[in-house]
């Protein structure tokens, strides 16, 4: 039997979990929680990165001295930035901070989208590590090397210095065909060559924890350390006919893809190529998921969101419908009233009461599904006959629901700690205890809870409803 440590942060909240492998036994157990709390200082939105690292401590010890190895994954695209000395230069900025305004329209007025989108295969997203880092001007002259954040937290843990793939290619400067650093696009954007550290796939060592940590020798891998990779991983998929909806704070959905797909409909439909474990491809698009509603639990001063949802179920269906990405949803506020706002714009009567607006909330959610969903089959040709929902919005059922009816395809929902799972399975079979992806999804398969939902009959409605939120398409 060996127990692995998985370190998965998610926007929201961080957690350290147990896995223990025996044969084909899985067994997942939570040492650790802790929420992830961005703090604003001097006008920058800032990730508490310490208070992260110290919640990893915490949950390392937690899971005792009995782990055989450990392993970080997190969200994408942000970073650290460290002098020659090793020392972190600033505070990591949160993706939400709005210092990137304007700097990815110029840098596709300057490029053209199609240069940026043939190398990359990345989604046009404003906050994606290449604006980030135009964002910073001349304070990347200070900078000596760049660490995504599960590289960062991998660094202080064992002294080791990397760029873990998965991650890097969510950064806009990774060529994902080459599978390599996308160095003439940094050049040609005045990013430094210098500040991007070797790559390595997923499942590479990664050090032993420092001795001045007193957790005693244990080797620290690389694990698909972006935490979408991770939670893909570990989609209990029974074959290849599936998408994804890895739902937490962000709703990645989307398809898996033997290769990358950098087609010119693709661009337009702000599809991206994530790399996967075993040269896979993540074709996928980030829907604004369920951030919305975190927003408006925090403006409503945290009510229970079991008895929101529960009143959400009983409140009318098809009353006004929003698209989640509209951009007016992304920086923190007050979202109630944007979605008040959006709806004034689209003709339609603006949700009265907190149940109205998460009913409003999640029917939309469905139905940016359906479009991503039917988008992504439509550009890749990939056959879906079911969709899995993994992370914590497996547990919403009304979501589940209505995801299934508006995309007319069964949902298979679970498990919940989808990233964390797949985080230790890569550890497993960088120890050679676990084999190939089905593998890893059989093993799964096997161990978590699943629910399904099964689609309504189609009833004309959801196109009906689709028409008022998205107007011109
Ligand atoms: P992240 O990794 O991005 O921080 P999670 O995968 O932890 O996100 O998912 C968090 C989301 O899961 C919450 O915003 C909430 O909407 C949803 N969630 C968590 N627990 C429940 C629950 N018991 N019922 C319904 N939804 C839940
Ligand atoms: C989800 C996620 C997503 C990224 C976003 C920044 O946690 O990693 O895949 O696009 O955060």
């Amino acid at each position: 039997m060996s127990i692995y440590a998985a370190v998965d942060l998610g926007a929201s909240n961080g957690r350290v979990m147990t896995v223990e492998l025996a044969g084909d036994k899985l067994r997942l157990d939570e040492a650790h929680r802790f929420a992830n709390r961005p703090v604003r200082a001097g006008g920058t939105l800032h990730w508490d990165i310490l208070a992260l690292y110290q919640g990893v401590l915490d949950g390392l010890r937690k899971a005792g001295p009995d782990i055989v190895s450990a392993g970080i994954d997190s969200w994408a695209v942000d970073y650290g930035l460290l002098d020659g000395a090793g020392r972190l230069l600033g505070n990591p900025v949160h993706y939400r901070d709005e210092r990137t305004a304007g700097i990815m329209e110029r840098t596709i007025a300057e490029l053209g989208a199609a240069t940026l989108y043939e190398t990359s295969g990345m989604q046009f997203l404003p906050f994606n590590t290449i604006y980030q880092l135009l964002a910073e001007g001349d304070r990347l002259d200070a900078a000596h090397t760049l660490l995504m954040i599960p590289d960062l937290l991998t660094y202080w843990l064992t002294g080791s210095i990397g760029a873990e793939a998965t991650n890097a290619s969510t950064t806009g400067l990774y060529d994902v065909r080459a599978r390599a650093w996308a160095w003439e696009l940094m050049d040609r954007v005045g990013i430094p060559r210098r500040i991007f550290p070797e790559l390595r796939p997923p499942g590479s060592p990664a050090g032993t924890l420092r001795a001045d940590l007193e957790l005693g020798p244990i080797p620290v891998t690389s694990v698909a350390s972006h935490d979408t990779a991770s939670a893909v991983v570990a989609v209990p998929a029974a074959n290849e006919r599936f998408a994804y909806i890895s739902s937490g704070t962000w709703s990645l959905v989307g398809v898996e893809l033997p290769a990358p797909v950098l087609t010119e409909a693709g661009r337009l439909a702000n599809f991206t190529n994530e790399g996967g474990v075993d040269g896979t491809t993540r074709y996928l698009r980030n829907v604004m998921g369920l951030w919305i509603l975190q927003e408006c639990l925090r403006v409503w001063g945290g009510p229970d969101l079991g008895e929101l949802l529960a009143a959400a179920e009983r409140a009318p269906a098809f009353g006004a419908v929003i698209d989640p990405d509209d951009p007016s949803f992304l920086p923190p506020g007050d979202m109630p009233a944007r979605i008040a706002a959006f709806c004034a714009r689209t003709g339609q009567r603006p949700p009265q009461s907190r149940a109205e607006v998460v009913r409003c909330v999640l029917e939309s959610l469905a139905l940016a599904y359906r479009r991503a969903v039917r988008d992504a089959a439509r550009l890749s040709g990939h056959e879906v006959e079911v969709i899995h929902v993994v992370g914590g919005g497996a547990r919403n059922e009304l979501l589940c629901r209505l995801t299934a009816s508006a995309c007319e395809l069964p949902v298979l929902a679970g498990p919940v700690e989808a990233a964390a799972l797949g985080n230790a399975l890569v550890q497993a079979r960088a120890r050679g205890e676990v084999g190939g992806l089905a593998e890893l999804r059989e093993l799964v398969r096997r161990a978590e809870p699943i629910a399904v939902y099964e689609p309504e009959p189609a009833s004309g409605r959801w196109e009906e409803a689709e028409a008022r939120a998205w107007p011109a398409s």
